[in-house]
């Protein structure tokens, strides 16, 4: 048996901080079109994929910060992308800052929505590991407050029926934690999408520097192995209003295995042939969590988070 479906990671380049959004879509659609060209059928593009990663700079007029996010999606400047969608039959994943204005005020989410061959929003996942700080740290070369500008994710991980199997999504810092994986993949995801925006210096801990793309590709394969699903990892990369965004995006298949990779930091495509059927290598043969899994020995792991070590 094989349920194949070829998957494109649309790596961007980097997204300066006047470049609009249309000039953005219009990047996304080049490599839709250079996409359909070699079959693929669904594209996936990095987290906050539609402007600067703005969440380096300390803003404190939240009509600057709410600049950078969306209200609506479609809107009148993305209605091109589900267009595209539509006339190439090519789904989508896509990253975006979501503002959900409210009576009690507005809510503030790092989201992505995945939309399918006809168009449509088939799913949506906001955010829930939030890295970073809330407050400026002027000692830092550059900020990083997505934990002052996001609220975590109140949608949980959730797996969504589309493109003949079961597709997850994960957003950037998601994809260190092994619950993120683990919990896709009890739900039985074939495939995790996840996009993402990586400072290549992480002020805190600089002596790791030279580890960014080495950790980026452990997390992403250690998590495609230990549950049997496939991974498409995205990056925004380059240089990036001065700031240094690692690349590296892949496709990872169930084994662990790299099997496409990006070549350089610009706008790239990433394209491989994804069988789904493949997932049942792992699943049957390897780690058959109903056979082998003892939860009775995890309960740490889902106890609140104040019973964890102190650091
Ligand atoms: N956008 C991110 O979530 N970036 C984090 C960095 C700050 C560590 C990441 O996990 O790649």
């Amino acid at each position: 048996m094989s349920r194949p479906i070829k998957i494109a990671a649309a790596q961007l380049g980097p997204i300066a901080r006047d470049e609009p959004r249309s000039a953005v879509v219009k990047r996304c659609l080049i490599l839709m079109h250079e996409a359909k060209a070699k079959g693929v059928e669904l594209i996936v593009f990095p987290e906050l994929a539609l402007t600067t990663f703005f969440p380096r700079w300390y803003l404190e007029d939240q009509t600057e910060v709410d600049a950078f996010f969306e209200t609506e999606m479609p809107s009148a400047e993305t209605q091109p992308l589900f267009d595209a969608a539509k006339e190439l039959s090519m789904g989508f994943y896509l990253g975006y800052a979501e503002r959900v204005p409210g009576e009690e005020g507005d809510r503030h989410f790092n989201t992505t929505i995945l939309v399918d061959q006809q168009g449509e929003i088939v799913g949506k996942y906001r955010k829930i590991h939030l890295p970073g700080h809330e407050e400026n740290e002027p000692w830092r070369p550059f900020q990083h407050l997505e934990r002052r500008y996001f609220e975590s994710g109140d949608m949980g991980f959730q797996i969504f029926d589309a493109f003949g199997g079961k597709v997850g999504m994960a957003i950037c810092n998601d994809r260190r934690w092994p619950e993120t994986f683990r919990v896709l993949g009890l739900k039985g995801a074939e495939v995790v999408l996840i996009g993402y925006n990586t400072p290549r210096h992480y002020p805190p801990a600089p002596e790791h520097d030279h580890l960014q793309d080495f950790h980026n590709h452990l997390v992403l394969q250690a998590g495609a192995y230990q549950n049997g699903t496939w991974v498409v990892g995205v990056a925004k990369a380059g240089i990036e209003e001065g700031c240094d965004l690692i690349g590296g995006s892949c496709i990872i298949d169930p084994t662990g295995t790299i099997v496409a990779k990006a070549e350089g930091v610009g706008d790239e495509l990433v394209i491989a042939d994804c069988d789904l059927d493949r997932c049942d290598e792992i699943r049957k043969k390897i780690f058959d969590f109903r056979r082998y899994r003892e939860p009775d020995n995890y309960a740490p792991i889902t106890a609140p988070k104040e019973t964890g070590p102190k650091q």
